[in-house]
């Protein structure tokens, strides 16, 4: 039976060695509660560290914790300090974290923690390798493993992966940046899907990977090798029910059930009628804005002193990364903020700030939740930011209002709140002010409709949408699959090739004989490629055609020495072996002059394009240049061109990154019938990488073998990876 592995960096559980007792319990998190069902169906299977490292574990212990997680349908993956210390704290913490949330000057490229990241992404994906079998599926979560959707995809191509960013994927500018950034491109394009939270973050992941690696993307899919990798966005929400239900119970609560923190919040709330409490909960990072806000509201209580002794802020900052020097920083930035503002402003009955660096149990989280009549959330950048859901799922009779930063993920979906510029401290404190004075009426209309999207996109339905977009990527890349050139097909063909009497090949050049490269002049046939074409076209009742719309005297500059069999400008012209060139197809050029200058100023205005003059057909060439203002060109290009050429017996072609501007009455398709009407073929094999390559495919017989070269919608029978591939192929119909 097939199995779903989630897969992320800790596991679900908190592991706890006291004197050498083993104490093993669940962890509460959103995540682990989203993933609940995903994790408990069938056989499911959670892959991660359990937070205790190779040097807290002597072989006992180790022992003693597999079996307790395993219990818990858990599998960990053994890290030591050293991983701990360069993987996790190094490379994660200190450069994929602030890299990512834009925060450049704190980011380090350090070698050896790049060096451990590998290794330690490779120790995840050995443990899924260890459990997994074809079609299972695998849902790797976060940026700590970026690396691991390849890891595992190369070693098992039939396995359905998944990938999450819980963290904001950055502009273009900023990881172009990034030492690694083609690695961990491919790393992550490993997955079948890969999500974000965000449809920004989409967009700039898409940007990354058409500008670093050339990629093509069309909508939110992306050609890769064999593959299509899908892109989508998936908001992240929380379980509506556990806060809301606790918050009622809250509500409900005997003045004996209340606990100290609730009782001292009431203190507050009970001193006057027109007393207010602000709340702001976080762990304490950099990213989450936490000295703006102080400053903020400081700045709010210099401009409106009406509010002084009326309101107070409650800063909640969960420790966090302590070890890391710039949130050591923050913690005594903060520390200093607070006291200098507590100094200035407190009265012997106030204090505007209380700040608690701690973490706090659920219950108490409910109570400031419930007794806050603002949340104020103001981080400079933000994947999603779960506590602004929080908060409003808390509020029982949908008074209070939310203040949310515009950088956070969540405020993409939180219209409702009011949104601010965390770095403009005008605005919050305008934001402030507005929120304090907030009709009822206005504040339940509000909280009301952030209310209702909420409740309906939870946690649970997000882990269910990603993995049904993630199921569906099976069928799209399983007709993928149908059509691979797998070894059965391969092996067939060569019996068809070896009992047939009358054979034929037709061979298209680039991007199929050859791979790529950034000049069309610098293609030329390498010594591997002439053996191969001299050795099929020694064999015995075998025709080889080398078709291509190159033009003849490039081809008679690669090949006058060879005897092939050579077509060129897509069909004008004909070599047949030993004889000279013979024009096929008539063709007229007075055209050019024409188009030529209207091409040249679309070279004029994108940097790195080009035109290559054929003898009867035009190329405007864009392989170098930016793919997006490139795609934006091609656009405005055949937009043009249609336009010009419909009094005209011309067509336009768009090949693998150019356009091409020819007669229309010329096309591979053409010359390729009309060799094939020479003989009786018997066998006849026919491969191409691009759109011109189709005429071609669509005038073979029916038994023909068509082959497209790398992933694209096609006409051939079958498709096959890249120019390597397609030379290990040819080497076969010679060694049989
Ligand atoms: C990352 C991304 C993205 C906080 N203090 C206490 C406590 N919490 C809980 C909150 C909330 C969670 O921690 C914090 O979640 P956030 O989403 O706000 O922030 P990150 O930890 O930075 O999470 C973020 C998230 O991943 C999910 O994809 O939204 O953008 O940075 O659930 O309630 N819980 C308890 N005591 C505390 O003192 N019990």
């Amino acid at each position: 039976m097939n199995k779903t592995i989630i897969v992320s960096n800790r596991l679900p559980l908190q592991v706890k060695i006291e004197e050498n007792q083993l104490n093993v319990t669940p962890s509460v998190g959103g995540l682990a509660t989203g993933l609940k069902s995903v994790h408990s169906e069938g056989n499911g299977l959670w892959i991660g560290w359990s937070g205790v490292t190779d040097e807290e574990l002597n072989d006992e212990l180790a022992e003693k914790v597999k079996k307790a997680v395993t219990k818990e349908k858990c599998a960990t993956v053994p890290l030591s300090q050293y991983d701990i210390d360069n993987y996790y704290l190094g490379f994660s913490n200190k450069t994929l974290w602030p890299l990512f949330h834009y925060f450049m000057e704190y980011t380090e490229f350090e070698n050896e923690q790049w060096e451990s990241y590998k290794k330690v992404n490779q120790k995840f994906a050995d443990v899924v390798l260890e459990h997994t079998d074809n079609g299972d599926t695998i849902w790797v979560h976060d940026y700590q493993l970026l690396l691991v959707p390849k890891m595992i995809k190369d070693k098992r191509p039939n396995t359905t992966i998944g990938f999450f960013l819980h963290i904001p994927y950055p502009s273009y500018e900023i990881f172009r940046t990034f030492p690694w950034r083609e690695e961990l491109l491919h790393g992550m394009l490993g997955s079948d899907l890969i999500g974000f939270h965000t449809y920004d973050y989409e967009r700039h992941f898409f940007s990354s990977v058409k500008r670093i690696l050339r990629l093509e993307v069309k909508f939110n899919e992306i050609s890769y090798e064999d593959r299509i990798v899908k892109v989508d966005s998936f908001p992240m929400g929380i379980d509506y029910k556990k806060f809301h239900e606790a918050a009622e119970k809250h509500t409900n609560q005997e003045a004996s059930e209340r606990s100290e923190l609730q009782k001292r919040l009431d203190d507050h709330l009970q001193a006057d009628d027109s007393t207010k409490l602000i709340l702001s909960i976080d762990r304490m990072d950099y990213t989450k804005g936490i000295p703006n806000r102080i400053r903020a509201f400081e700045y709010f209580l210099n401009t409106y002193p009406e509010f002084k002794e009326k309101v107070r802020l409650i800063m909640l900052a969960v420790p966090s990364r302590s070890d890391v020097p710039q949130y050591q920083r923050l913690k005594r930035e903060t520390d200093e903020l607070v006291g200098r503002i507590n100094g200035q402003f407190a009265t012997v009955s106030w204090t505007p700030i209380w700040y608690f660096y701690r973490s706090m149990p659920f219950e108490n989280l409910i109570d400031l939740y419930t007794s806050s009549d603002v949340a104020l959330i103001t981080p400079i950048r933000d994947g999603m930011n779960l506590v602004a859901k929080e908060y409003v799922a808390t509020r029982t009779n949908k008074d209070g209002v939310l203040i949310l930063s515009e950088m956070a993920g969540a405020s993409k979906e939180m219209n409702e709140a009011l949104l601010i510029n965390p770095n403009n401290f005008y605005g919050i404190a305008k934001a402030l002010k507005y929120a304090l004075e907030m009709s009822l009426e206005e504040q339940q209309k509000r909280m009301g409709i952030l209310q209702k999207r909420l409740q309906r996109y939870t946690v649970e339905k997000w882990a269910l949408e990603f993995m049904k977009t993630l199921n569906a990527t099976k069928q799209n890349n399983g007709t993928i699959e149908a059509k691979k050139l797998t070894h059965q097909v391969q092996k067939e063909m060569m019996i068809d090739f070896n009992k047939a009497n009358k054979r034929l090949l037709f061979l298209d050049y680039d991007g199929t004989l050859t791979g790529f490269v950034d000049n069309p002049e610098d293609a030329v046939p390498d010594e591997e490629l002439i053996t191969i074409l001299d050795a099929l076209n020694n064999l015995e009742n075998t025709d080889i055609v080398i078709i291509s719309g190159r033009d003849r005297p490039t081809f008679e500059d690669w090949f006058g020495n060879e005897s092939y069999n050579l077509i060129t400008d897509h069909g004008v012209w004909l070599k047949t072996k030993d004889d000279d060139w013979d024009m096929i197809e008539r063709l007229k050029t007075d055209w050019m002059e024409h188009i030529s200058p209207i091409l040249e100023t679309f070279v004029d205005r994108t940097p790195g394009t080009f035109i290559e003059k054929k003898n009867y057909s035009l190329a405007w060439h864009y392989r170098k240049a930016d793919p997006e203002l490139a795609q934006i060109r091609t656009v405005e290009l055949n937009t043009v061109l249609t336009s010009l050429i419909s009094n005209n017996d011309l067509s336009v072609l768009r090949g693998n990154k150019v356009i091409e501007i020819k007669s229309s009455n010329v096309n591979k398709g053409r010359a390729a019938a009309r060799w094939l009407a020479k003989k009786n073929y018997d066998f006849v094999f026919t491969i191409g990488d691009d759109w011109t390559d189709e005429f071609m495919f669509d005038e073979m017989p029916e038994d023909a073998y068509t082959v497209k070269v790398g992933y694209k919608k096609t006409h051939a029978n079958y498709y096959i990876k890249d120019s390597e591939k397609v030379r290990e192929l040819l080497k076969m119909f010679i060694s049989k």
